[in-house]
């Protein structure tokens, strides 16, 4: 049924455990909510749906103690009970944000307690208690405390006002531009159940590409009506803001940053956005890159434009997220290197309430890049990382890649800047440089079909940003583990087996589309098949061939001093490693050398005979997925079973067409012919 995948990880059907049922049954025999606000009051409906689903039987909830064990969810603010508890010490360690989830005895009673300091706390710890009844979990003995790493966890959309959205595969955007602000979509509320369920508190509904529409009365008041529903959710509103809007709707004759009269355009428009949106989050800023209006076009740096809207929204409390993703068509150099060319310098210069939004890589949302090197280079600014959930380069809406592996490899990923240990994940959530804000960006997925991702397992993308932006210490296996367990099933079988094929799945896509650090090989400008014969556009980065250097010797970018050098904005010990071909990682060695079809790697093959086997390798992963998937025909509802095993089958064809054009192009400079063993090329 369509609804099957409408409902995300958010199932509530009732559990099968006899067991568990009786366990489950027993301790939460009623449920106290003590206090009542617009959180509160979504936090009752969804232990009621939640609890009634999963438990199949009708629970109420009181305001007052019952007789028997129950469920009492609060905080000592709003509740008495909760107050009693004596929790305090516990609380103050969990912040604004965070929670408890409790078995505790009083007056002689065992109660299993969901508390904290505020009521968006006592939101997400019901969605954690909710999770473990969904994910069968014990709940005689809880004693969970929780709270989020990063501090502001977004989803942008890169959704137009037309409501197409640019690099988005899964229909429409789900905002209703024309019947907003009058007609809610039930659609809004479930997106914002979705996101809070892991976390997600602020959401940026327009694209980077802005329109500075948006910022009109009309289109505001639709964008207050969104803020509306999304407020007991704890989810803020922020908006794309178009650098030129001062020309394009205030009539000035220029968007100068210093100029007054610009200044005070922006300064009248957020106080007018203020006044629909109390607690608007502020903007995100595109600006000098892929033709976007910004400082630049006056002379002006990318700090002076930050810095006069983050003046005009401090008072407001509401934040610049200005991003580092500049691609100038005038700037000559190895793209590699432009973010931070442009931005190293203007370290220190940036007002508090600016956040610089650096991409994962310095190319584009590849299958594989290594770190973007501004991570570590800009101590004295908070950097927010930005992570591209929807698969622009990893084949969109039909390909089966779960990215939590790689979100972690970035996250994970050592920048040196303060010695060893010094990760991404540091520098991201604050912790190494102390800064008072953080925060994780994802480019959303989401559109108006029917299952809101089109691929059944672009969902486990989306809830795995959420769960890494709140707590990037997870484990890919341990989130892939919870969203199975919600999203299909809870037989251990196949529970292992979805598991097995989301694990390996990015890999595969790195394998039969960019192995070995290949980069920006998709066909020109849609990004879906291959196209890595591509040259003869206006500029040289904007063909394949300027990535991937293919020539009678070798294949890979000189990115060492005797290349374009981008190496050299990394910290020595990165150097250390990655400049030298020995010691580079293989999943980057192209990335950084041009190296020969002859040399060894690590298997013994050859350049051209492992580069062989890698793309043999990832059709072959994804033949295996299908294997496992076709033999849990009759334990997933059919109509997801029927549509993950045609993408499947559409990934397979893909996987071919993009091994066959690769490895026959690079044939015509290698010279060399297929491994004998491996399937040939079509
Ligand atoms: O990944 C590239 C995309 C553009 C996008 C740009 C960006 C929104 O191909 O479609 O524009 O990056 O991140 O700004």
């Amino acid at each position: 049924k369509a609804e099957d995948g409408y409902r995300l990880w958010q199932r509530y059907d009732q559990l099968q455990n006899k067991d568990l049922l009786k366990q489950y049954r027993q301790s939460l025999n009623g449920v106290v909510v003590q206090g009542s606000s617009p959180t509160l009051t979504v936090v009752k409906e969804e232990l009621e749906m939640g609890m009634e689903g999963l438990l199949g039987s009708s629970i109420t909830i009181a305001n007052q103690l019952p007789k028997k064990a129950s469920l009492v969810v609060g905080t000592p603010a709003s509740s008495p009970i909760i107050k009693e508890l004596g929790l305090e010490q516990k609380l103050k360690e969990v912040g604004q944000e965070g929670y408890l989830l409790l078995s505790q005895k009083h007056k002689g009673k065992n109660h299993t307690v969901i508390a904290a300091n505020s009521d968006k706390g006592v939101l997400y710890g019901t969605f954690h208690f909710l999770r473990l009844l969904q994910t069968q979990q014990n709940i005689q003995a809880l004693n969970i405390s929780s709270s989020p790493k990063t501090k502001l966890r977004i989803l942008n959309h890169w959704d137009n006002l037309d409501r197409t959205v640019e690099r988005g595969y899964a229909g429409f955007s789900i905002w209703d531009w024309h019947k907003l602000p009058d007609y809610i979509d039930q659609r809004y509320i479930d997106y914002a159940r979705a996101n809070a369920s892991i976390g997600i508190n602020g959401t940026v509904l327009t694209n980077v590409n802005a329109n500075s529409l948006v910022l009109t009365p009309e289109y505001l008041q639709k964008v207050k009506a969104l803020a509306d529903v999304f407020r007991p959710y704890g989810i803020k509103v922020y908006l794309t803001a178009r650098f030129s809007s001062p020309i394009e709707l205030g009539k000035l004759k220029t968007a100068d940053p210093l100029d007054p009269a610009v200044k005070a355009w922006w300064k009248n428009k957020v106080n007018e956005i203020y006044t629909y949106i109390p607690d608007f989050g502020g903007f995100t800023v595109k600006a000098n890159s892929e033709g976007q209006p910004g400082p630049q076009n006056y002379n002006r740096s990318h700090a002076d434009g930050a810095n006069m809207l983050a003046e005009v929204l401090a008072p407001k409390g509401g934040i610049v997220m200005w991003r580092a993703f500049v691609y100038d068509n005038n700037v000559p150099d190895d793209r590699h290197k432009q973010a931070y060319t442009e931005f190293k310098p203007l370290d220190g210069t940036f007002q508090g309430n600016v956040m610089v939004q650096v991409k994962n890589g310095a190319i584009d949302f590849q299958p594989r890049e290594p770190f973007h090197p501004l991570f570590g280079a800009m101590p004295k600014t908070p950097l927010m990382m930005e992570f591209q959930i929807t698969q622009e380069y990893l084949g969109q809406g039909t390909h089966l890649a779960y990215l939590a592996p790689m979100f972690k490899e970035t996250l994970t990923a050592d920048t040196y800047a303060k010695g060893k240990g010094s990760t991404v994940a540091k520098v991201v959530d604050g912790s190494l440089d102390n800064h008072a804000i953080s925060g994780m960006a994802g480019v959303a997925n989401i559109g108006n079909d029917i299952n809101w991702t089109s691929h059944p397992f672009g969902q486990a993308n989306w809830y795995a940003f959420g769960r890494l932006a709140w707590d990037h210490e997870l484990t890919s296996e341990g989130i892939a583990d919870e969203w199975i367990k919600m999203t299909f099933s809870s037989a251990p079988s196949s529970q292992a087996a979805i598991r097995t094929m989301m694990m390996g799945s990015r890999e595969a896509v790195v394998n039969y589309m960019t192995p070995m650090g290949l980069h920006h090989l998709m066909g020109w400008s849609h990004h879906y098949g291959p196209g890595p014969w591509i040259k003869d556009k206006p500029r040289a980065d904007w063909t394949s061939v300027y990535y991937h250097r293919a020539d009678e010797k070798g294949l890979g970018f000189d990115r060492t001093k005797t290349g374009s050098n981008a190496l050299s904005q990394y910290a020595p010990e990165v150097q250390a490693q990655w400049g030298n071909p020995t010691t580079c990682p293989e999943e980057v060695l192209l990335w950084f050398h041009h190296v020969a079809w002859d040399a060894k790697t690590k298997s013994g093959r050859t350049l051209w005979d492992e580069l062989c086997y890698r793309y043999s390798g990832g059709v072959d992963s994804v033949r295996a997925m299908q294997k496992t998937w076709n033999s849990l025909e009759g334990q997933i509802d059919k109509e997801r079973h029927q549509q993950v095993k045609q993408y499947l089958a559409i990934q397979e064809k893909d996987a071919r067409w993009w091994r066959d054009a690769c490895l026959l192009y690079f044939q015509t400079f290698s010279k060399r012919p297929i491994p004998q063993e491996l399937e040939k090329p079509q």
